[in-house]
């Protein structure tokens, strides 16, 4: 262990420049390089980053404090042995990578005379050592009038991003670079044309909005790297894109990792600065709010958060907390019901000889332990529809781009239970018998009431069937389990008179109700699964053939 003390590095040749941010706290660990504080000069803004890696100890400058080169900004203890202890100051003060400053443009060629037009290769200036930095964007487009010193792109290294300024007043001809590429100093970036001012012949080319420093003075002997800053301050600029937001760069930098739109963040630092931990604290706020499901809920369509309610005001309550899988239950029916587009179809089954068959056969399958209720003929008339009508039997692919059809027909089955509904998934459904669909149905229910279903037992389902009919009800609209992409509603059988031609007769109607992502199905194919399914509950032979 050693401790050092923080200086400020080399600043390029600025002096005096403001305290914008504090961005570590006593006791905090952190790794070199990492920014400790953000200053910032007239134009530019720049972490200053740790000399070592090791625990803050003390902090000795505040947000406002104004800094110049070799103050003490505090103190850190090193994890290294006696032999690294070398004296921090040395470290400290360590020049900006050992690179020559470079000429900041090409100059010209010949000298213009006064007020002609003349054009020149824009050429990325000194980057204080840094290589092949990105461009991550172009602030002009050909024909543009800019200033001297008026940003052209943005570059940003690994820890900074810099803008690139305009070398001189003039029109800009054309820009040779995009957003993604890699430029390194005297890179040519564009031309532009520029206008000679006065008479006497002047280089046209332009130095860069402020003139590069030349590097600090040679380190001091020191076994371990210059802790400086790798890049030039002077073209450190906090750049303002069309948004005008005012961060720094380690706070950019970390925008970017996150996905974060900085605009959207609000700015509590002193000049409207946007800090981390306003970063930090947007993104808790849009955890909390695509957690609670109010809004962000992967289409983000910005609905409003639901307002809070003290119902103890309008009488007794009592509150109590969810379970786990009511929980999971609400997150997966909003985020279903936001993002599947819905449409359900409504039809009635004439179950009226599939009940006789059924009580004809109910003994023998109480005989064989087995109960037989109109779900097992459920799931196999679903199974049926779903390989006469495939396009029910498909996933859309997350990319967007692709659908997922299956061959293979497993079907969930909602069962209520106390702590919630679960759906439990019965596999190969086409290729069972009734019985073997009733014994596994009625297992799978007590397994589910019983809590004693495994994950594996509730996942693959390629549709749902959501019978309500011992409950009652004459229709609903369920709401389609994603990632599938049909469900069956079924509500309780009432005897109704049909007309058969000649008369009214009493039959036995089952009403279904059938949702689907539309994006997935057509109506046609809806209308055609339906008719087939109402078809197959309708004539108990065709069922069992
Ligand atoms: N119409 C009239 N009676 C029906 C019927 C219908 N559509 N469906 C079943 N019945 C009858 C059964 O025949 C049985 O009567 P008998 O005992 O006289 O034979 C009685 O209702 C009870 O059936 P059950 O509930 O024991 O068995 P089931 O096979 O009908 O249902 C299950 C099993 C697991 C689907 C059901 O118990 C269940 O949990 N349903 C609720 C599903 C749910 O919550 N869906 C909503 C999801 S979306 O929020």
């Amino acid at each position: 262990m050693a401790k050092q003390v923080i200086k400020v590095p080399d600043l390029g040749g600025a002096d005096q420049v403001d305290v914008i941010e504090i961005s570590v706290a006593v006791g905090d660990t952190v790794a070199e390089e990492d920014a400790l504080i953000v200053v910032e000069g007239d134009k530019a803004s720049m972490d200053i980053p740790a000399p070592f890696a090791g625990k803050i100890l003390s902090i000795s400058v505040k947000e406002g404090d104004k800094v110049s080169e070799g103050d003490v900004l505090g103190e850190i203890e090193t994890d290294a042995g006696d032999s690294a202890e070398a004296p921090a100051e040395a470290k400290a003060e360590a020049p900006a990578e050992a690179s020559a400053p470079a000429p900041a443009a090409e100059p010209a060629a010949a000298p213009a005379p006064a007020g002609e037009a003349t054009e020149q290769d824009i050429v990325v200036p000194d980057l204080g050592g840094a290589d092949a930095v990105d461009v991550i964007e172009i602030s002009v487009a050909a024909g543009d009038e800019v200033g001297e010193g008026d940003s052209l792109i943005v570059v940003e290294g690994d820890k900074a991003s810099m803008d690139v300024p305009s070398p001189t007043a003039g029109t800009i001809v054309s820009i040779s670079v995009k957003e993604g590429d890699k430029v390194s100093t005297g890179d040519v970036i564009g031309v532009m044309k520029s206008v000679a001012a006065g008479a006497a012949p002047a280089p046209v080319a332009a130095e860069p909005a402020a003139a590069p420093a030349p590097a600090a003075a040679p380190a001091v002997a020191s076994p371990e790297p210059a802790a400086a800053p790798k890049r030039d301050p002077h073209l450190e600029r906090d750049h303002t894109p069309s948004a005008e937001v005012y961060a720094g760069p380690a706070v950019r930098k970390l925008a970017r990792e996150l996905g974060v739109t900085l605009n959207k963040v609000k700015a509590t630092g002193p000049r409207n600065r946007v800090t981390k931990d306003d970063l930090h604290a947007y993104i808790k706020e849009q955890v909390k709010k695509a957690e609670s499901g109010a809004v962000g809920v992967s289409g983000g369509i910005g609905i409003a958060p639901m307002p809070e309610i003290d119902f103890s005001q309008f009488g007794p309550v009592n509150v109590e907390p969810m379970s786990k899988i009511h929980k999971i239950t609400a997150a997966n029916m909003s985020r279903n019901w936001l993002n599947v587009p819905h449409v359900t179809q409504f039809d009635d089954a004439d179950i009226t000889e599939l009940e006789d068959f059924r009580k004809s056969m109910k003994a023998e399958a109480e005989k064989r332990g087995v109960k037989l209720t109109p779900v097992p003929f459920l799931l196999k008339a679903a199974a049926a529809a779903l390989r006469e009508v495939p396009s029910f039997n498909v996933s859309l692919h997350n990319d967007g781009e692709h659908i997922v059809r299956k061959d293979y027909v497993h079907i969930g089955m909602a069962v209520d239970t106390p702590k919630g509904l679960m759906v439990p998934v019965i596999r190969d459904v086409d290729k069972k018998g009734l019985y073997e669909l009733a014994e596994e149905a009625t297992t799978m229910a007590l397994a589910a009431r019983d809590g004693k279903l495994k994950p594996r037992d509730m996942q693959g389902a390629c549709f749902t069937i959501s019978s309500l009919g011992a409950i009652g009800g004459t229709g609903f609209t369920p709401i389609v389990n994603s990632p599938e992409v049909g469900i069956l509603g079924v509500s309780k059988l009432a005897v109704r008179p049909e007309w058969n031609g000649k008369e009214f007769v009493p039959r036995q109607m089952l009403p279904l109700a059938l949702s689907y992502d539309h994006r997935a199905v057509n109506g046609g194919d809806a209308g055609r699964f339906m008719t087939y399914l109402v078809n197959m509950l309708s004539d108990v032979r065709r069922l069992l053939l």
